[in-house]
């Protein structure tokens, strides 16, 4: 594995979750493979989960981490080629790219979606300038369309709570937010779910498809309440338009998740990938709930990372 931004770099996405659980079993056995092995983290955006569990994930398997918080820390990036960089820009991402992979082994990015242009958005400009210039293989802490490490810490995290020989169903449905999010984190489980064996939903209000470069397939049903019906897995998150981009085009508080609606499921277990809008996507009782599993998936960040850094440090040479 030289590159982790999709679901589309894993062969084998039951491997790696059985890779990942053996880590949870055994989280200090592979500690000799990232001796003297420096994973460097790159920030463009705030971070809690992903930036300590991918960092603790290195330290477990005995690699050096370090963090450049690039967006406050950093020169101000140019990101187009060829430019006559006379203004505000003092370095070109290429030359960070290829300046640290003299520092690091492996190359870890966070570059969140500006919300501003969906072209440019979503042709994923710093993570592919990245991996086009820098030498080391590079991991996705969440691009502008995807979030990978997230939705493999999810499919695990539903792994340990289906043990059922049918096929759940989950529900991926969109709850309110105030701030124009992207649709990263959706995409990506959604591209995750279409490639595990479940029954797969997603459920909003019209004007919020998500694009189907990443859906295709997925059941899309715009009562929130019917798509409901039946769910064994439940995933709420927010995103703003696709279409008519970044646009919030429903603020309606009817779309929050609360355990009245989860009556009509399948005593439903509740994801969602934190950060949270409490009583805005969701209510208090729902995430605090006995069939809450937003801890679980944030413990499993951990293991997600950890079998991602394993397999490209066994399938590199450096
Ligand atoms: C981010 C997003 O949805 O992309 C990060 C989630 C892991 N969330 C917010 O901006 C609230
Ligand atoms: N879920 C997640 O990626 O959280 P952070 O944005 O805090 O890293």
């Amino acid at each position: 594995m030289k590159i982790f931004t999709s679901v589309n770099d894993v062969t084998n996405i039951d491997e790696i979750v059985n890779e990942a659980l053996m880590l949870k079993k055994a989280p200090y056995s592979f500690s000799h493979l990232g001796k003297n092995k420096t994973l460097g983290m790159v920030f463009m955006n705030p971070s809690l989960r992903t930036r300590l569990s991918t960092q603790k994930a290195g330290m477990n398997l005995g690699m050096n981490t370090m963090v450049m918080n690039l967006d406050k820390d950093g020169w101000a990036l140019e990101m187009n080629e060829g430019v006559v960089m006379n203004g505000t820009t003092v370095e070109h991402v290429k030359d960070v790219a290829a300046v640290m992979s003299q520092y690091c082994d492996i190359i870890a990015i966070r570059c969140f979606a500006q919300m501003k242009n969906k072209e440019a958005d979503y042709s994923e400009m710093i993570l592919n300038q990245f991996i086009k210039y820098s030498t080391v293989p590079i991991v996705s802490m969440e691009g502008s369309t995807l979030h990978p490490l997230q939705s493999l810490a999810d499919v695990i995290t539903m792994r340990e709570n289906w043990t059922k020989k049918t096929k759940p169903k989950v529900v991926l449905t969109w709850g309110p937010h105030i701030k124009p999010i992207a649709q990263a984190v959706a995409n990506s489980f959604s591209e995750w779910m279409l490639k595990t064996d479940v029954d797969f939903t997603i459920t909003h209000p019209e004007g919020y498809e998500l694009s189907e470069d990443f859906t295709k397939g997925a059941k899309i049903v715009y009562n929130q309440q019917e798509a409901l019906i039946d769910a064994d897995f439940v995933y709420i998150k927010n995103w703003s338009c696709y279409n008519d981009y970044a646009k919030i085009l429903c603020a309606d508080s009817n779309w929050m998740l609360t355990n009245k609606k989860l009556e009509v499921t399948n005593n439903a277990k509740i994801m969602h990938c934190l950060p949270v809008r409490r009583n805005l996507e969701v209510s208090d009782e729902v995430l605090d709930g006995a069939n809450s599993l937003i801890y679980q998936q944030a413990n499993n960040r951990l293991f997600s990372a950890q079998a991602v850094l394993k397999k490209i440090l066994e399938t590199n040479t450096f």
